[in-house]
């Protein structure tokens, strides 16, 4: 009687199920897309703005004068004129708002 090579096949099971796993992995970030906002006259453009989780959002700076985007969830730091930053917007909805002039706000909401 012939045996089988039972635990040969069990570990090409396994190898192809992690094959799955690691390429759903990849596609998940390669589906991440990149959103803008532009700070200019004092204003966040959009000021609200819809998301996936996972997203990245790039705030661009327009005006002669230093900005922040900062929330809870992320933080641009300070951009000088011309400066851009992108942050990763985790799920959830983020207020945010410049460190420099508390009048200037947003909002990513990040389903
Ligand atoms: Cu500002």
């Amino acid at each position: 009687m012939k045996r089988k090579p039972i635990s040969r096949a069990s570990f090409a099971g396994l190898t192809g199920l992690a094959g799955i796993a690691a390429l759903a992995l990849l596609s998940t970030s390669a589906l991440a897309a990149d959103h803008k906002v532009m700070i200019s006259d004092f204003k966040f453009s959009p000021a609200s703005l819809s998301v996936a989780a996972g997203d990245t959002v790039t705030f661009t700076n327009q005006d002669s004068a230093p900005h922040t985007a900062t929330s809870d969830a992320f933080d641009t730091g300070t951009l000088q004129s011309g400066q851009s930053a992108t942050v990763t917007v985790p799920a959830g909805k983020h207020g945010y708002k410049c460190r420099f002039h508390s009048s200037m706000k947003g909002s990513v909401n990040a389903g």
